[in-house]
């Protein structure tokens, strides 16, 4: 069997947790290849909302194995509380959730360092989520890195020595932190994390997709905020695009089967960074309400534009999309013209290839479609979709060249129609 990869192609927050939710039942496996809690999947369905942070979105299907994977950074005591909030509300997983050997720990001083280093930066920072996330992949990479295994093996000399060399690096910066009110909380965590079944994830998967079990790999972020190809330095720190889950997984690259490229029928972004299409008027106003663009990590209002296809482009070609899912369509419900960016003109000549550098000079060139305005929030199938909005299907599909399989048009997992 194939490994299926379902991921953001924008600048995150595109709603791929609702779409694994809506696709797990195909699946017997959900596995998270990258990130940490950095990410908020957010799922809503009986009138209750959810907000997952490091566990895959497939745990409220039952008899769903998940698994987070040896791409990912795990923060304990971050999932101490997400686990918490899961079985609080009906849904205990301990059988069901199983933790590489190899995902990268966030320790305290990791968070402490993400948060000095931005503050900083002052008018330059990245606008991380304060997670720790730079800090830990920096680590990871640099050799200095804790991981799940090192929890069973003489744990503690080797927490103080991370931390030792942390609190170095913390005293180049003004910044004042109390590591001591954080490590209780922290350590509770790590019994907790223990409770779980640590394995080595990447036989697992293997040993699982021999047996010809089905297995989803679900991305965070997206691709505009991939570390290389994304809009760096404004970036996160992890592989978002496909080759990440094979990384991420220990899946070999032909293994790959479909890519689900999930993208909103407009565009956010949340922190610094460039994002040619943003809007500051009225229009981006409104999109930030009807969509309810507010971060779901951090709270902080998120940036709204046009849909970009110049970006989008680029992203569905990195990650071989084969299947396109256009998420809150219902948020232009009541728009008059739909604008869509076509390409940019930079510095008077025009390019549909995204350049090195998307800040500053860049003028969108947009199409423009005429508005649907009507209400599709209740809309049950395609045969409902009205002329104009499936003017704008086509529109992106051939501009995309990959059919769009899956149109959600509201927050519920109810509100999906599949074409
Ligand atoms: P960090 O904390 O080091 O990863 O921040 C670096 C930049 O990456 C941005 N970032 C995000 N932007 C949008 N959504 C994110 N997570 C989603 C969410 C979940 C998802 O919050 O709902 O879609 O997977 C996310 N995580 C990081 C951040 O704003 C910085 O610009
Ligand atoms: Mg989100």
């Amino acid at each position: 069997m194939n490994v299926d990869v379902i991921l953001g192609l924008q600048w995150g927050d595109e709603g791929k947790g609702k779409v694994v939710d809506v696709l797990t039942p195909n699946y017997d496996i959900v596995a998270r290849f990258q990130g940490g809690p950095n990410a908020g999947h957010t799922l809503e369905f009986e009138n209750q909302k959810y907000i997952l942070r490091s566990i895959p979105s497939g745990i409220f299907q039952p008899g769903k194995v998940n698994i987070i994977g040896n791409g990912v950074v795990l923060d304990p005591a971050l999932f101490k509380a997400e686990i918490e909030a899961l079985e609080a509300s009906g849904h205990p997983l301990t059988d069901r959730l199983f933790i590489s050997r190899k995902a990268h720990l966030i320790l305290p001083t990791h968070r402490l360092l993400d948060e000095a280093m931005e503050k900083a930066k002052g008018d330059s920072k990245i606008g991380t989520t304060g997670k720790g996330i730079g800090p830990t992949y920096t680590d990871k990479v640099s050799r200095n890195g804790l991981r799940v295994g090192d929890l069973f093996d003489n744990f503690e000399e080797k927490y103080k020595k991370a931390t030792a060399r942390h609190i170095e690096m913390l005293a180049q910066y003004n910044f004042e932190y109390d590591l001591e009110k954080v490590e209780s909380e922290w350590f509770a965590g790590v019994e907790k994390l223990k409770s779980f079944r640590v394995i080595d994830s990447e036989h697992f998967l293997n040993k699982s997709l021999a047996s010809e079990k089905r297995v989803l790999a679900e991305g965070a972020q997206g691709s505009m905020l991939d570390i290389d190809f994304g809009s760096y330095p404004f970036v996160t720190s992890s592989s978002t695009v496909c080759a990440g889950a094979c990384t991420g997984l220990g899946i070999a690259p032909q293994k790959i089967g479909e890519v689900y490229g999930i993208f909103k029928a407009y565009c956010t972004r949340v922190g610094s960074g460039p994002f040619p299409t943003e809007l500051f008027d009225e229009t981006g106003q409104q999109m930030r309400d009807l969509g309810r663009e507010y971060g779901s990590v951090t709270g902080r209002p998120r940036r709204c534009g046009w849909i970009d296809l110049v970006a989008l482009r680029y992203t569905v070609m990195l990650n071989g999309v084969t299947r396109l899912v256009m998420m809150k369509s219902d948020v232009l419900d009541s728009f008059e013209t739909i604008k869509v960016c076509v390409a940019y003109n930079v510095d008077g000549e025009e390019t549909e290839d995204l350049p090195f550098d998307i800040t500053g000079k860049i003028e969108p060139v947009y199409a423009e479609l005429p508005g649907w305005k009507t209400d599709m929030t209740n809309v049950q199938s395609e045969d409902e979709f009205p002329e104009e909005f499936n003017a704008y299907l086509s529109f992106l599909e051939e501009e995309l060249g990959v059919p769009i399989a899956i149109v959600s048009v509201g927050p519920n997992r109810a509100q999906t129609i599949i074409r």
